[in-house]
């Protein structure tokens, strides 16, 4: 996919930002997993039988019709088995293992930035952090009763259900109108708080509070750089644009 010319004059520069940053905040959306195969939400590839993902992410939705809801997670748990890391979620877990101070941030649920980490962890002979995940996790279940949570099993037929209690299993994951978990958040604000710069990648921004780190970065003297190869909410408030798919332009700025 060619990239905006304007990337490549930035480049050089959001290079020395983030080299002369002590504190670097990245918070990454469902494009760092597009060229995995991974469908965003918003784009045309998002789409699942014409839903949209605020028709069937909500626990009304669920409650109206569990049946769909788990539909849609099988297709898309079917999907991610196929799914590798990326070019993008490799360079950031290399570099993140190469230089301290990277807070790594994610809405997304795929874990494909955790597979990334451990390989890598496994490459460089240390654990590195385990990625903030604001979301959830797509390859888990809970139980909508009690404190059950575990990797997912496959189903046929009618929705899984809890083996201790017996309740509806759901995804383990953040839908609207619902919570995020209060320690992620939390430690994700703070290094918002910390940051120098802030490097947003593949998210359109229009998901709260997720975006607002954004925001609250910027606001406590971050520098915010973005890089996505199309227009986000997040845009009019970058210092720098880089346009382009997350694989490309990643592993040119991470070195
Ligand atoms: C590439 C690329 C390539 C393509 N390389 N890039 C304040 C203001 C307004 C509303 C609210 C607010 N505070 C709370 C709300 C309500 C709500 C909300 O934000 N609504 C807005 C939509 C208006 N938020 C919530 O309800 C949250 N809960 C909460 O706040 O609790 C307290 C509360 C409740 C009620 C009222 C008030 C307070 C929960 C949000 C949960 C979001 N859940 C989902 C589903 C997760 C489970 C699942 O996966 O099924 O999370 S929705 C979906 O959107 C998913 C994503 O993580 C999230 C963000 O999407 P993302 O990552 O940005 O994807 P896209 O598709 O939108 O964008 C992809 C981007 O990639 C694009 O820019 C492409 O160009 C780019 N791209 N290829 C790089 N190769
Ligand atoms: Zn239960």
């Amino acid at each position: 996919m060619p990239h905006d010319a304007t990337s490549d004059r930035n480049l050089p520069r959001a290079r020395q930002l983030l080299a002369g940053a002590s504190h670097v905040l990245v918070l990454t959306g469902a494009g760092v997993s597009a060229e995995s195969g991974v469908p965003t939400f918003r784009g045309e590839t998002g789409l699942w039988r014409n839903y949209k993902p605020e028709d069937l992410a909500t626990p009304q939705a669920f409650a109206r019709d569990p049946v769909l809801v788990w539909e849609w997670y099988a297709w898309r748990r079917g999907r991610l088995a196929e799914c590798q890391p990326n070019a993008a979620h490799f360079s950031l877990a290399r570099w993140m293992a190469s230089r301290g101070g990277v807070t790594l941030v994610t809405q997304n649920v795929d874990g494909l930035h955790h597979r990334a980490t451990r390989t890598v962890s496994a490459e460089v002979g240390r654990a590195l952090p385990d990625p903030i995940t604001l979301h959830g996790s797509i390859v888990h279940d809970r139980c909508t009763r009690c404190d059950y949570r575990a990797p997912a099993r496959a189903w046929e037929g009618a929705p899984p259900r809890c083996p201790t209690c017996a309740a509806l299993l759901r995804p383990d994951v953040v839908w609207f109108g619902e919570v995020l978990p209060v320690d992620q958040l939390a430690n994700a604000a703070r290094a918002a708080t910390a940051a120098e710069v802030c490097l947003v990648v593949g998210t359109s921004g229009v998901v709260y509070p997720a975006a607002g780190l954004a925001y609250q970065a910027r606001s406590t003297g971050a520098i915010l750089v973005v890089v996505d190869p199309g227009p986000t909410a997040l845009d009019p408030d970058a210092e720098m644009l880089l346009r382009g798919p997350a694989g490309v332009i990643l592993p040119q700025l991470l070195t």
